[in-house]
């Protein structure tokens, strides 16, 4: 497929290239390999300067006086944080410090969930790298950096053109003091369904030698049984295994008796049971109340004996109350965002709670002016992806009717819009509440929320009701999403799939209710690798990137593809990345330490006769001309 989308694009069909190529080589991608760094980033330029950016097309563009982010000064060397203690003694004495400590702890999610939930995961690597290093010098007294996994995967390589990788790695060299955190979908991986189990092992053993500290690992049915491969691979590679359970519903509503404080305890145990150094209640779409916090938290303190990491959305504006609730009741640590990127679908304002906690008996100690400095980075960071922006205004109870996670609310939003419904948005919610329901209510988190809304969106846009749905006398088309979730391919939930509607859309065949992974054979992995390696034309691939191919076998070739193309765009600035150059613009990018390219735009032609435009620059010094096709 990348050769394809090599011999499409127009760098290649502009006649300075095609001349070279033929003259000194038959083989397009030996060609490509050639060309230097230099090249390939100035025509991605060229490029983005003449056809824009498919991503920002029609959306809001930043202010044209936007200032470049610039972090703040560092205060001295990094101090030691909970790292050396992972380094030093192990993952099980960083639980037994945590369990040890007065104050609440702090995860920062700013560079995971919180752009995950505002900026539908768009957010560039280079703007956390720059950052990384306040974090280590200015708050080495934060628990964790959640800053890797969820959707920030395949959103890189999809959308960014990034080795996720690499991102991993430069966060880790930069923050050599912290802990670094993933969220890691179990049996799913980073991906949308089940992997056979030695490709998450492989998965779980290249994190955490990339740089991951810290794994929480959820199912997204809360389904125990599904967990053990890849918190067992997690344990097996030394780190912190952080077993989560998903919250849903109303712990207190009597008539919400399926998730109840019972339902939630024994799960916890069996978390436990499979090896967990720290139990995870993960309130993905922040429907836990502070009433809810309270008991639910001061249960599980007393029967599981674990330390407790909180996770929380700020969806219906109730985040730092519930984050209160639970700290009186007990827990060990919770996750915020730095204020910039907080409230609303993210998570609720480290400042704030901060603040609210300072002079209390569980006063956090963090440094409230190095989370300001820290914050006003990310806002001048944020104001570069407006076009990413959600246009969501306010905080809202809607959230307690559908019970979308952050991270799915405003990305259902956008696919509602594409598909023509946005103004029947509330029938949306009401429907994804009904599909719930319908598959008798399961936790919906990544990837059981995207089947939840599919089937949504799918039955708005065919005027379709549940109870037309469940009719066995009405043909229903269902989402392939849907089929496979209720084949039990995401595994089972507690008491499984309600039997008249798994019959309907599997139109009388079985479904498999045991663990998906005990059935799928495993990948060879070497044999894989050549399979990529031959994709590839020869080039090596290493472990890296074998496992981004083994999770998303096309869209890490076609990644491959446009990286041999444009060479390393990731170390563009994010405005230059999304929108190009002006006239008279100097931009440097660092494409290795130390080797930085001076980067002047000059002028951009007229279109010729061709339809091709010469876009005019220099680099370090020296004049270049490239040619692209002017597609507008
Ligand atoms: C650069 O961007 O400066 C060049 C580095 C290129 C990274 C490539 S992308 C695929 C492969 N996976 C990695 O982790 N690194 C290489
Ligand atoms: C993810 O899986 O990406 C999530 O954020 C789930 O909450
Ligand atoms: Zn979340």
């Amino acid at each position: 497929a990348f050769v394809e989308n090599l011999l499409k694009h127009p760098t290649f069909l502009s006649n300075e290239y095609t001349t070279k190529f033929i003259d000194e080589t038959p083989e397009l991608f030996q060609f490509s390999k050639r060309r230097d760094r230099g090249t390939k980033v100035l025509s991605y330029i060229a490029d983005i300067t003449v056809n824009g950016h498919p991503e920002t097309k029609n959306r809001p563009r930043p202010p044209a006086d936007l200032k470049d982010p610039r972090p703040p000064a560092l205060r001295g060397d990094p101090m030691m944080g909970t790292r050396n203690l992972l380094e030093q003694e192990g993952p099980q004495a960083v639980a037994d410090w945590m369990a040890a400590q007065q104050q609440v702890l702090i995860t920062d999610t700013t560079m995971r969930d919180a752009h995950q939930s505002l900026l539908a995961t768009r957010m560039r690597s280079i703007d956390m790298i720059r950052v990384a290093p306040a974090y280590a010098a200015n708050l080495p007294g934060l628990f964790s950096v959640e800053c890797w996994g969820g959707a920030t995967f395949d959103v890189a390589y999809r959308f960014l053109q990034e080795c996720p990788w690499q991102r991993l790695r430069d966060l880790r060299q930069a923050m050599p003091n912290m802990l670094t955190q993933m969220l890691l979908r179990g049996s799913n991986g980073v991906g949308y369904t089940n992997y056979p189990d030695n490709v998450v092992q492989e998965f779980v053993r290249q994190a955490a030698t990339s740089g991951v500290d810290l794994f929480r690992v959820f199912d997204s049915l809360n389904w125990v049984e599904n967990m053990r491969v890849s918190m067992d691979a997690v344990l097996e590679q030394n780190k912190i295994c952080e077993g989560s359970i998903c919250y849903t519903g109303d712990v207190l509503d009597p008539d919400r008796a399926k998730y109840d404080l019972k339902y939630y305890v024994e799960t916890a145990k069996q978390l436990r049971d499979a090896g967990a150094h720290i139990l995870g209640l993960k309130d993905m779409s922040g429907v836990l109340k502070p009433g809810g916090a309270r008991v639910l938290i001061r249960a599980l303190k007393e029967e599981i004996g674990l330390p407790i990491h909180l996770h929380t959305h700020d969806s219906a504006g109730v985040g730092v109350a519930t984050i209160l609730a639970a700290a009186e009741a007990g827990v060990d640590a919770v996750d915020c965002a730095m204020d910039a990127l907080s409230g609303n679908t993210s998570q609720p304002t480290i400042g704030s709670v901060v603040e609210a906690l300072r002079h209390t008996d569980r006063s956090t100690g963090l440094d409230i002016t190095a989370i300001r400095e820290i914050s006003d980075y990310w806002e001048t960071v944020r104001a570069q992806y407006s076009a990413f922006e959600t246009g969501l205004q306010a905080p809202s109870s809607e959230v307690y009717l559908h019970e979308m996670p952050g991270g799915q609310f405003t990305n259902l939003k956008a696919q509602a819009r594409s598909l023509g419904l946005e103004d029947r948005w509330p029938e949306i919610a009401r429907t994804y509440a009904d599909v719930n329901q319908m598959f008798g209510d399961i936790i919906k988190v990544t990837p059981s929320s995207k089947v939840v809304g599919d089937m949504a969106l799918m039955m708005v846009s065919q005027g379709l009701t549940r109870a037309q749905v469940e009719d066995p006398g009405v043909e229903v088309s269902f989402p392939d999403s849907v089929i496979n979730m209720l084949r039990g391919n995401l595994g089972q939930p507690p008491g499984g799939f309600p039997s008249a509607i798994v019959k309907k859309v599997l139109n009388d065949q079985q479904p498999d209710t045991e663990r998906p992974g005990k059935h799928l054979e495993p990948v060879d992995l070497e044999a894989a690798r050549a399979e990529v390696e031959a994709e590839l034309e020869g080039k090596t691939v290493d472990d890296e990137d074998l496992n981004g191919y083994l999770m998303y076998p096309k869209m890490f070739l076609d990644y491959m593809g446009l990286h041999r193309q444009y060479g390393p765009v990731r170390t563009l600035p994010t405005r230059t990345f999304f929108y190009g150059m002006e006239p008279g613009e100097e931009i440097s990018a660092e494409i290795d330490p130390g080797k930085t390219l001076e980067i002047r735009m000059q002028t951009v032609g007229e279109t010729d006769d061709n339809g091709e435009v010469r876009v005019f620059f220099e680099l370090n010094g020296q004049p270049r001309v490239i040619r692209v096709a002017d597609r507008l």
